[in-house]
C-alpha cells in the first residue's frame, strides 16, 4: 500500500470545541425529557420496543461530538483522495467555524442534531455526501446538498453512527412529500413523523463552534 494511501484519516468533519459540548449535550437531554413527558410520545411508546424506555439510557453516547463530512475510511473509500487534496479542504484544514444547530432528532435506532451549513461550510461537503446512501434513502439525491449534515448525539445498542445521516434524510424526505402537523413547544416546533421518528425544529438554533480537522483512530 502507498504512504500517500494510508495517510488519509478515517474522516473529515467539524469537532466541536469542548466548550460547547456539554451545551449540546444537555440541550439534547432536555429534548428527551421533554419528549418523555409528552402523551403523544406515550402513545407511540410501540416504535421503541413497546415497554417504558428511559431514553436517556436507551441511546449511548458514541464519539466526541462533530460533524462528519467525509467518510475516507484510510483512503478505501470512493472519492477519499480527492476530497483530501480538495483545495478547500487543505485552506481550511484546522480552521473554526460556526456551526448551526437548527433542530434535534430521534428514531428508534439514533439520536442527533441536524446542522444547517452556510454557503462557505457547504464548500467542505462532499459531492456525493446524499447520493451515497441512495440505496437506503432513494429520495436522498433529490435533496439540497449538506441535507445529511449532522452530529450523532447517541446510538440505541448495536447501532452504528452512519444510522444517524440516514435517518435524518428519511426524516426530511418526508417532509418534503408532506409536513405533518407540528405541536408548538416551549423549544420550538415538534412533528412525529411515524415509525419512532420525531423532529424539535428549534425555535433558537444552537450556535456550536467546531474546528475543521479529521479524525486517524
Ligand atoms: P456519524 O457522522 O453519523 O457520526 C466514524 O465512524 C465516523 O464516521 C462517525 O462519525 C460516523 O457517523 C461516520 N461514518 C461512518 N461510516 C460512514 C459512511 N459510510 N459515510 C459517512 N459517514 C460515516
Amino acid at each position: 500500500v502507498p504512504l500517500e494511501d494510508t495517510s488519509l484519516p478515517l474522516y473529515y468533519g467539524w469537532f466541536l470545541l469542548s466548550s460547547v459540548q456539554e451545551k449540546v449535550k444537555s440541550a439534547a437531554m432536555g429534548f428527551l425529557k421533554t419528549l418523555e413527558s409528552l402523551d403523544d410520545f406515550k402513545n407511540h411508546l410501540d416504535d421503541f420496543a413497546g415497554k417504558s424506555v428511559e431514553l436517556e439510557q436507551y441511546f449511548e453516547a458514541k464519539a466526541a461530538l462533530h460533524c462528519t463530512t467525509k467518510f475516507c475510511n484510510y483512503g478505501k473509500a470512493a472519492g477519499a483522495k480527492e476530497y483530501a487534496q480538495n483545495p478547500a479542504v487543505v485552506k481550511s484544514y484546522g480552521s473554526v467555524f460556526e456551526l448551526s444547530l437548527t433542530a434535534l432528532f430521534i428514531t428508534p435506532r439514533t439520536v442527533g442534531a441536524r446542522v444547517s451549513l452556510t454557503e462557505e461550510q457547504l464548500h467542505l461537503w462532499p459531492a456525493d455526501g446524499e447520493k451515497e446512501v441512495e440505496s437506503d434513502v432513494p429520495a436522498a439525491a433529490s435533496l439540497p446538498p449538506g441535507s445529511r449534515a449532522h452530529v450523532t448525539l447517541g446510538c440505541a445498542e448495536g447501532v452504528q453512527s452512519v444510522q444517524t445521516g440516514i435517518d435524518l434524510l428519511q426524516i426530511l424526505a418526508l417532509q418534503q412529500a408532506e409536513a405533518p402537523a407540528a405541536k408548538e413547544l416551549e423549544l420550538g416546533s415538534l412533528r412525529y413523523y411515524g415509525e419512532g421518528r420525531w423532529m424539535l425544529e428549534l425555535k433558537e438554533p444552537v450556535r456550536a463552534p467546531a474546528c475543521f480537522s479529521s479524525f486517524y483512530g
